[in-house]
């Protein structure tokens, strides 16, 4: 959309026990930013335990959500996506708590969209320069990224960074279902959309504390890969229903042949059977998860219609 009126930019920050690092934060956010009437700042605390909430309401942002208990940072994030929309927000920038992300770059993080060049701008950690990333990390979050990118069709290199920026309209179509990572979800969502996803390249500060989503690693790869999967089977569920049927019509399909061979070229009927009851068990499971594809397909097109009620109603 191009805008000829003043854009609004809303500034959400989800917050879990980050006392110590959000002054740090928000003083460091820039007060004007060309081409931005007015920058609002809205602070998620996650059910903290701390003071954060003190150290918020000292900083004087402009609002303060509390949740009552502590509901991950995927919830906490869409709590603040929603609510900058009903803050007429033109533009949302999402930052985090722990002062990871450099503030100074977001008038360089919201220009494409104030461009109209792209709908969402992720920022790019350049990974693979931060010096207290271990190599395994590196190369985890490489793969990772390769994957998203594989299948979303979003050709950015860090798919996992929360550093971003949204166009009113590209937050509207974006819906949270899955638990753990909005990060992943967003951009498979995004790619699906057809939303033009840009990055540009940051230096993240140095580190104030240890991750908490990444305590460990095995954990962080195995809910990724859950999301990643869950969240392709939604938007393509035909494609990866007809994948799995394969893995079962193909090897029916081929001991069919070889049967069909045994028969036409050396007569043989006799002695079969294991094979011909194996490839009988084979083609029907595989037929089976073939419609279980098409049901899925069918469920699909309703929740894009669904979706298409929530981007008219935020
Ligand atoms: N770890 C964690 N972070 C949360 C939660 N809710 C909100 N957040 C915020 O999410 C942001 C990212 O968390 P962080 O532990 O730094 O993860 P990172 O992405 O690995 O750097 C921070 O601003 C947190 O305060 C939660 O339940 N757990
Ligand atoms: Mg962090």
């Amino acid at each position: 959309m191009i805008s000829l009126k003043a854009m609004k930019l809303v500034i959400i920050i989800p917050c879990f026990n980050e006392e110590k690092t959000l002054d740090l934060v928000v003083n460091s956010i820039p007060n004007k930013i060309e081409g931005i009437s007015k920058i609002e700042i809205v602070i998620i605390d996650d059910g903290s335990t701390d003071k954060t909430i003190d150290v918020a309401k000292k900083l004087g942002v402009n609002y303060i959500i509390s949740n009552t208990l502590n509901k991950g940072l995927a919830r906490s994030f869409e709590i603040g996506l929603n609510k900058a929309l009903s803050l007429d927000a033109d533009i949302i920038v999402n930052t985090d708590g722990d002062n990871q992300y450099p503030q100074q770059n977001i008038p360089d993080l919201i220009k494409p969209i104030l461009e109209n060049k792209a709908d969402i701008v992720v920022a790019n950690r350049q990974t693979n320069k931060i010096k207290h990333f271990s190599f395994i990390k590196k190369l985890f979050q490489f793969l990772g990224s390769s994957v998203v990118r594989y299948l979303s069709g979003v050709q950015i290199p860090d798919a996992v960074s929360g550093f971003r920026a949204y166009s009113r309209d590209a937050a509207k179509q974006l819906n949270i279902v899955t638990e753990f990572s909005y990060a992943i979800e967003t951009l498979i969502q995004a790619g699906k959309k057809k939303l033009s996803v840009k990055s540009i390249d940051i230096q993240t500060n140095s580190k104030t504390r240890e991750s908490r989503l990444f305590k460990n690693m095995w954990q962080h790869i195995k809910r990724s890969g859950s999301t990643i999967v869950r969240v392709f089977a939604m938007y393509e569920p035909f494609k990866t229903f007809f994948f799995i049927s394969n893995l079962f019509f193909a090897p029916g399909f081929l001991l069919g042949l070889r049967f069909i061979y045994f028969y036409l070229l050396e007569g043989s009927t006799s002695g079969h059977i294991q094979s011909l009851i194996l490839m009988a068990v084979l083609l029907i499971v595989g037929f089976q998860v073939f419609l279980i594809g098409l049901l899925a397909d069918l469920i699909a097109n309703n929740r894009k219609l669904i979706e298409k009620i929530l981007r008219d109603r935020k």
